[in-house]
């Protein structure tokens, strides 16, 4: 009997699987075990990705197209294979073949480790971006650090979190392709001679490249990182003389730079290792690029036609000085063209507001390690401040100062008012990179964010209200001078791994629904689901799909922590890093409250009330000692409530230990209503609220980030919107000292946190900073958001009983969900910043 070229195909699949399982893992297909049987089909998958990965890279040598080049000092990946097989569409062909080994494919993606190379949301979003890229098919790579050891590992000890090493690369990684041949020199130390820099210390930045599949086009895209390796592996000499560790010493110090993510999502500068970190990747990515680019052009005044470089955050922003210094050390080229090639091939996304978050490094600490660098950023200072003095001066002419320098920025105005002696260089000062550290007097700082907005053709916020607000605070000098620099690309996340992928079973009710698959990748298709919001038969189809999720998350949760969960109660989760702004506390004063009300209602009253189930995950920095408080808080509260019989089912409250990507895969279709109760202004933008609203679940919130964009677009009425206006923050934060909360359950929760039910003095430091206006100031807020809040979560309780009024306000968020696919935001980075056209492999 003749085959269908399918069967072929599935026939195909299995010999090749089988025969990497014998050669390659060296197993018996008997007798494989899941682990072996993950190995053999994941190095099959990798052939095919390689296969289509070098014909795409081909096709854009040949048609040399301009390239993005993404620099990031993370990249949260999260596992693979499940991606890559559905991006290459071949769930048919290896479905059948992996369930002859007897397994499926969920079972082999659970025994990849997560590539978890980043803190949180801008190291995922720099993952969710390439999905992007390469589905566009935009030519575009990542470029970053391979870390031997990832986010570390959160487990808890005696309800603190505790941490060990990330060690993912333990059972190789089939999704890399080791280029040993291809490797960067990374100088450090030393000193400059005339005007060339003798480096006392060199490395090399080693290629390993990670092919990205697109979904639905042959295009496969690259993140290529690199690994840090010492110029010679052993001094012989040294262990002949019998000093063994000195032998060994070079490729210990060169293999520390890539050997650690840093696990702080805020504070972490003045630390030579990773001011080494940045300039190592930053430094091999852009060789990289000019070693390509010098292969078929001579010019380097065409580089801003063929490469724009996005850099996410300050991270890679001593980029700005390298690219000078390659461009005039290497390249030969004057200052002036350097610069209008710098200037024209970089651009710069900010992140944070929080001025803790924004880098900056000590003068000296640059200046030892970068000699050359340190020289080109005083440089590109000081030509900066004599332009402006310059444009000052033009202004004043015979006119009187003031009504000339108020027309060059607001600063000058601010010096006026201020009667400095000298106005303009008061302004002047406010505009410099090179500032003086106001609590160390005579520490010199380099603000790696005014540097990269000098030195790039534009500077991007990641949602709405955060791009304006930068424009308002950190950057308002620089965006008087220069309003057409300043954009706002609002954050996305990729319908793929967030919606496709993670939720099958509500894909398939989508797709049915909508007649085709097509809104995996045209997500403004998702707007056709309005109109069967309120269907009955659809409500019960989209929530029996619910419950199976929310069965798979408490299998979940029972198999994590041991807690059981029943499935009709409403699973409520907050999930993202440990910080005060993103207060988790506030959502735990509720919890507390709600089980207050229970221990205080009568058999009837409980009967009456909605069973909730508290999810909280993620991770604190190991220095943060109040987030890690707060885990406390959680883990201790959840003792209490978990075991009391009074409560039973009504009241579950779980610590998630060791959130990550693949957890969020199972968390995120589970939950029926999600937290995101920054205080107002404090959250950028926020991505995990997306991937909740494209799985239907709903939001309690403040205006903040982008819950602001998520109400326009699903409806503000059908969000639990509570809190303070962010432009009021400032005035609230100077009349703290004085406000009390006058709310009685406030007290009631202080005084419960305070109480001999937990150790003596374990949460006092955290009530008083949120309650004892003596001692600290309530900056996050959260006696002013509290009364608000309980209000939304009443409004929450009051919901869920109306089964059909909340499925139809599930709907509507995935409905309106369209405008948060990455897809969207990169072909608004790739227009109106990078100028980068789709060019994909034509099909043969
Ligand atoms: C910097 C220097 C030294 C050590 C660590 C760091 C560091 C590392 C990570 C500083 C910041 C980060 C991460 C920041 C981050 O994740 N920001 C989030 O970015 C998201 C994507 O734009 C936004 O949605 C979030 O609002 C923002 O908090």
């Amino acid at each position: 009997m003749q085959l269908t070229r399918v069967d072929q195909q599935k026939q195909e699949a299995e010999t090749e699987i089988l025969r990497k399982i014998a050669y390659q893992v060296g197993v018996d297909a008997e007798t494989v075990t899941a682990q072996q049987a993950y190995q053999g089909v994941a190095w099959t998958v990798r052939e095919r990705l390689i296969d289509a990965f070098n014909k795409t890279q081909a096709y854009w040598r040949e048609k040399d197209p301009k390239f993005i080049y993404y620099l990031s000092a993370e990249f949260l990946m999260g596992r693979t294979l499940t991606n890559a097989v559905n991006n290459l569409g071949l769930e048919g062909e290896f479905g059948e073949a992996i369930r002859k080994l007897g397994y499926s494919l969920e079972e082999l993606q659970s025994q990849e480790q997560n590539a978890s190379l980043g803190n949180g949301g801008l190291g995922r979003l720099a993952a969710c971006f390439l999905d992007s890229i390469a589905t566009l098919s935009l030519p575009g790579w990542g470029y970053g650090i391979r870390y031997r050891y990832g986010m570390f590992r959160q487990g808890l000890e005696n309800g603190f979190q505790s941490e060990s090493p990330d060690t993912w690369l333990t059972n190789g990684n089939p999704w890399e392709i080791p280029r040993r041949d291809l490797a960067y020199k990374i100088g450090f130390y030393g000193s400059v001679q005339d005007g060339k820099w003798q480096p006392a210390e060199q490395v090399y930045a080693v290629a390993y490249d990670n092919p990205i599949p697109g979904y639905g086009t042959k295009t496969v895209g690259n993140l290529r990182l690199f690994d840090c390796q010492p110029m010679s592996e052993f001094k012989l000499a040294s262990f002949n003389e019998g000093k063994y560790s000195e032998a060994t010493e070079d490729k210990r110090k060169a293999e520390d730079i890539s050997a650690v993510l840093y696990p702080n999502d805020a504070t972490e500068y003045g630390r030579e290792l990773r001011l080494k970190q940045q300039i190592f990747f930053v430094s091999a990515a852009m060789q990289d690029t000019l070693a390509r680019f010098k292969k078929t052009h001579k010019d380097m005044k065409e580089l801003p036609s063929k490469a724009c470089f996005q850099m996410n955050d300050t991270h890679p922003t001593i980029g700005v000085a390298e690219l000078m210094r390659l461009l005039i050390d290497q390249e030969g080229l004057q200052w002036e063209a350097a610069w209008d090639i710098t200037t024209k091939t970089l651009a710069f996304t900010n992140h944070t507001v929080m001025p803790e978050a924004l880098e900056k490094w000590p003068v000296a600490v640059i200046g030892k390690l970068l000699p050359r660098h340190m020289e080109i950023i005083e440089k590109i200072d000081s030509i900066w401040i004599e332009s402006l003095r310059k444009k000052v001066t033009a202004q004043v002419g015979s006119q009187s100062p003031k009504n000339a320098l108020e027309k060059v920025a607001g600063a000058v105005k601010g010096a006026l008012e201020e009667k400095t002696a000298d106005p303009v260089e008061a302004a002047l000062a406010k505009y410099s990179i090179i500032t003086e550290n106001p609590w160390e007097k005579g520490v010199k700082l380099v603000n790696m964010a005014f540097m990269a907005t000098i030195g790039s053709k534009s500077t991007n916020g990641v949602a709405a209200i955060h791009s304006e607000i930068i424009k308002e605070t950190i950057f308002k000098d620089f965006y008087e001078l220069s309003p057409e620099k300043f954009q706002n690309k609002t954050n996305g996340v990729t319908p793929r791994r967030w919606l496709a992928y993670c939720n099958p079973g509500l894909s398939k009710l989508i797709t049915e629904t909508l007649g085709s698959n097509e809104w995996i990748a045209k997500t403004d298709q998702l707007a056709g689901l309005r109109k069967f919001s309120d269907d009955k038969a659809f409500q019960k189809k989209w929530r029996s799909i619910k419950l199976e999720n929310k069965q798979r998350l408490a299998d979940l949760i029972k198999s994590r922590v041991g807690i059981s969960v029943p499935t009709n109660a409403l699973y409520d989760v907050q999930i993202k890093r440990i910080h005060e702004y993103k207060r988790q506390h506030l959502n735990m004063f509720s919890v507390v409250n709600r089980y207050l009300n229970i221990k205080a209602a009568s058999p009837e009253e409980r009967k009456k009330m909605v069973p909730r189930v508290v999810v909280i995950g993620g991770k604190a920095a190991s220095a943060y000692v109040m987030a890690k408080k707060m885990i406390k808080l959680v883990t201790a509260v959840g003792e209490v409530v978990n075991k009391d019989p009074d409560v039973g089912d009504l009241l579950k409250v779980v610590f998630l230990p060791d959130y990550n990507v693949s957890l969020a895969e199972v968390i995120v279709p589970g939950a029926e209503v999600s937290q995101h109760i920054s205080t107002a202004g404090t959250e950028a933008s926020g991505t995990s609220n997306m991937k909740f609203q494209m799985n239907g679940c709903l939001i309690i919130g403040t205006m903040d980030g982008a819950n602001i964009e998520i109400a326009q677009e699903s409806g503000k009425e059908n969000m639990f919107v509570f809190g303070v206006d962010a432009k009021d923050i400032g005035r609230l934060r100077e009349e703290r000292k004085n406000f009390k909360v006058e709310d009685p359950r406030w007290n009631k929760i202080m005084q419960f946190l305070t109480s001999s039910t937990f150790e003596a003095g374990l949460f006092q430091d955290l009530v008083d900073n949120v309650n004892d206006m003596s001692k600290a100031n309530d900056w996050f807020l959260l006696g002013n958001d509290f009364s608000d809040y309980l209000r939304a979560q009443d409004e929450i309780d009051a919901l869920y009983k109306d089964q059909d009024a909340w499925t139809k306000r599930s709907i509507l968020y995935t409905a309106g969900s369209g405008f948060f696919s990455s897809d969207r935001c990169i072909d608004q980075y790739a227009k109106e910043i990078w100028d980068v056209k789709p060019c994909e492999v034509p099909s043969s």
